[in-house]
């Protein structure tokens, strides 16, 4: 009998829900609980973290999970990472829905950078106004060059470790309009993104584009080598053929 363990938290991911609910396949959804309020899902859904390798080891045994679909951001690498090992340690099937990363066109100004130490350093001296578009969790490394005004777009409203500092609480998938006049409204010079792919976080790049601004672009980390799909469709494909009930059973 299959059972899916579908781990969340990007557009991909839900519209993947969307369709394993319609086709009545046995599966969960499941969150983190990074944010206050989640969109609902139209599968089952759990909330909140697994206690490393070994819970999720006995969730996929308590929970008879037969396939795990790695549907989690590319910045969600320590998930990632877990979801191999207990996969590997359970021989539980896994695959992981990878949007492909976002490349550069003619005439965009992008600079490189391996993680979030190296875009705070590729960020000039000379005080800047800089949109940081990479949500709450890696704010704190910006404190080492207070001289810039940052506007931050976060999910949940909440304390935030930068001195001079306009937040704006959103939710995305943005439109390349609203970013262009978001950015233009705060006369910003540099913008700092993760390299996450997929569209609900591309506006930027064309407001971008539009402003010629400069992007400091962080690369996704580095993961292990695992089976990989691109897209809804495909991940599909691979549970009906890969699904363990016989022939009868409602394939997904
Ligand atoms: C909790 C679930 C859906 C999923 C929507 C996608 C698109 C909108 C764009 C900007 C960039 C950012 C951030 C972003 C986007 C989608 C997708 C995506 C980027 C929600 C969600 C959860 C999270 C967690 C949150 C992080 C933060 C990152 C904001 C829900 C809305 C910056 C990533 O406050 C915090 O602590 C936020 C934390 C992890 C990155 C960070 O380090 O702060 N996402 N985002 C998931 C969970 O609990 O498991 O609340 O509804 C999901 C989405 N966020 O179904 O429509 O698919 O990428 N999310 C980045 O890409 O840089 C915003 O503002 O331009
Ligand atoms: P992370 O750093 O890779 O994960 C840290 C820990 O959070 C994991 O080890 C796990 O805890 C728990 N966790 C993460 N995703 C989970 C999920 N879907 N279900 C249950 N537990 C989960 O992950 P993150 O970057 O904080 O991302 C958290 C969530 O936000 C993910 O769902 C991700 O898809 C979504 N998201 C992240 C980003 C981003 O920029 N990072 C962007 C958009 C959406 P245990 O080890 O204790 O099980």
């Amino acid at each position: 009998m299959t059972r899916i363990l579908l781990l969340g938290g990007t557009t991909e991911a839900s519209a993947l829900a969307q369709r394993l609910a319609e086709c009545g396949a046995d599966a969960v959804f499941s969150y983190a609980g990074r944010t206050d309020a989640p969109v609902s899902q139209s599968l089952p859904t759990r909330i909140g973290s697994f206690g490393g390798v070994d819970g999720l080891v006995r969730y996929l045994q308590r929970n008879s999970i037969t396939h795990v679909v790695d549907a989690t951001h590319p910045f969600a690498a320590q998930m990632s990472r877990n979801a191999l090992q207990a996969c590997n340690l359970t021989g539980t099937s896994m695959i992981a829905l990878e949007r492909p990363a976002w490349q550069a066109e003619a005439g965009d100004n992008w600079t490189h950078v391996p993680d979030i130490e190296a875009s705070v350093t590729a960020l000039p001296d000379q005080p800047a106004r800089v949109f940081l578009a990479i949500g709450r969790q890696n704010l704190a490394a910006f404190a080492s060059k207070p001289q810039h005004h940052y506007l931050l777009r976060l999910v949940d409203a909440g304390p935030v470790p930068l001195p001079r500092e306009s937040t704006i609480i959103a939710r995305g998938p943005f439109e390349v309009a609203g970013d262009t006049a978001l950015l233009r409204d705060h006369a910003i010079t540099h913008i700092v993104a993760k390299n996450a792919g997929g569209a609900g976080a591309a506006a930027k790049l064309g407001a971008a584009r539009t402003l010629n601004l400069p992007i400091i672009m962080i690369d996704r980390p580095a993961l292990p080598p695992r089976h990989l799909a691109s897209s809804v469709n495909e991940v599909l494909a691979w549970l009906a053929h890969s699904g363990t009930g016989s022939g009868t059973e409602r394939g997904v």
